[in-house]
């Protein structure tokens, strides 16, 4: 299987929206493939491309189909994804494997963070990122979207690092790989299905405008990574804490016992807490990336703003 050039193929409306500095959201497949049950998967995916576009942004869902990574997924290529049972989970180093092997599978955040940042994209809304685990110490298990984030000019909104990693730890390594953390709204970090972490960041952040000239700025310096964005659910929204610390625990130990190791280890995880909580957690989950999408179209429409403030600014520069 022949690949394009550059390694993934941007759909015709993510070009047109690019070229014209309009603004774009990249979305993750992973959660389609690995992080949500089905048939609810196929639903949410393109429910979270419907909550960008009303948030006035030009939605980018990115996957590997057969052994081409698509920048913009129509929706049978998307419904397709969702179906296929042994979908791959493909972090970034994964990709050219897949792609020479002619496979298919959702993209991590670290995968997507890629290839988003390759096609020009510079916002990307998904859930929780992957990070730290909590055997890190003897097991060396740290996501590459640590990494990643360290590496490419993308600002990932996230509901923070779920309780099952080791958050702590998690937010040492964003800054030992001078990731901007920002927290929107207070200066909690969260931790996904729970409103605030314990763990507190520098950089409280309240508005869009305000995560746009973080952006800008971050270019000006010629900082070589990203911008982590965590947006924490409403204390109302979030999962019974007791509920979830329980399921947490429990979920460790089956963990621990199934001999779950390395990559299998964060969608173990969330298939257990997910089945164990009924639709409590799914429901919760869903709610965190609809408004990750939101809070996304809103950060690319005050980018593409600034942007387009810039190119009436220095009109003939260069
Ligand atoms: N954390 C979540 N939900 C997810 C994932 C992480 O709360 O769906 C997925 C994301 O795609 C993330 C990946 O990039 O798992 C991290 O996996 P690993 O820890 O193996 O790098
Ligand atoms: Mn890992």
């Amino acid at each position: 299987m022949s690949s394009p050039r550059q390694g993934f193929v941007l759909s015709e409306t993510v070009a047109g929206a690019l070229s014209d500095g309009d603004p774009v959201v990249a979305l993750e497949s992973t959660i389609i493939t690995h992080g949500l049950p089905r048939p609810e998967n196929l639903q949410a995916a393109f429910e979270f491309e419907r909550t960008v576009a009303e948030g006035g942004a030009v939605p980018a869902t990115i996957a590997m189909l057969d052994g081409v990574a698509y920048v913009g997924l129509d929706a049978d290529s998307l419904e397709r994804l969702a179906g296929t049972e042994n979908a791959l989970k493909l972090s970034a180093r994964d990709l050219p494997v897949a792609m020479a092997q002619g496979t298919t599978g959702g993209t991590t955040v670290a995968a997507t963070a890629l290839l988003a940042s390759r096609a020009g994209i510079r916002v990307f809304a998904t859930g929780g990122i992957g990070g730290v685990h909590r055997d890190a110490a003897s097991t060396f298990d740290e996501s590459a979207d640590l990494g990643i984030l360290g590496r490419c000019r993308i600002t990932v909104i996230s509901g923070g690092v779920k309780s099952i990693l080791d958050i702590g730890a998690t937010l040492e390594r964003l800054e030992s790989l001078s990731v901007t953390v920002l927290v929107f709204g207070t200066n909690r970090f969260p931790a996904f299905w729970l409103t605030d972490s314990g763990h507190s960041v520098d950089f409280p952040v309240t508005t869009a405008d305000e995560i746009a000239q973080v952006m800008a700025a971050t270019d000006m310096l010629g900082l070589p990574g990203g911008i982590l964005v965590a947006n924490p659910l409403p204390e109302a929204a979030q999962l019974d804490p007791a509920l979830h610390d329980r399921l947490l625990a429990a979920g460790l130990e089956a963990a621990k016992a199934a001999s779950i190791r390395g990559k299998e280890i964060t969608p173990f995880l969330l298939a257990y807490i997910h089945e164990h909580t009924g639709q409590a957690s799914v429901a919760v989950n869903l709610e965190i990336v609809r408004s990750n999408c939101r809070l996304g179209a809103e950060i690319a429409r005050s980018w593409s703003a600034l942007h387009a403030g810039f190119d009436r600014a220095q009109p003939a520069a260069g």
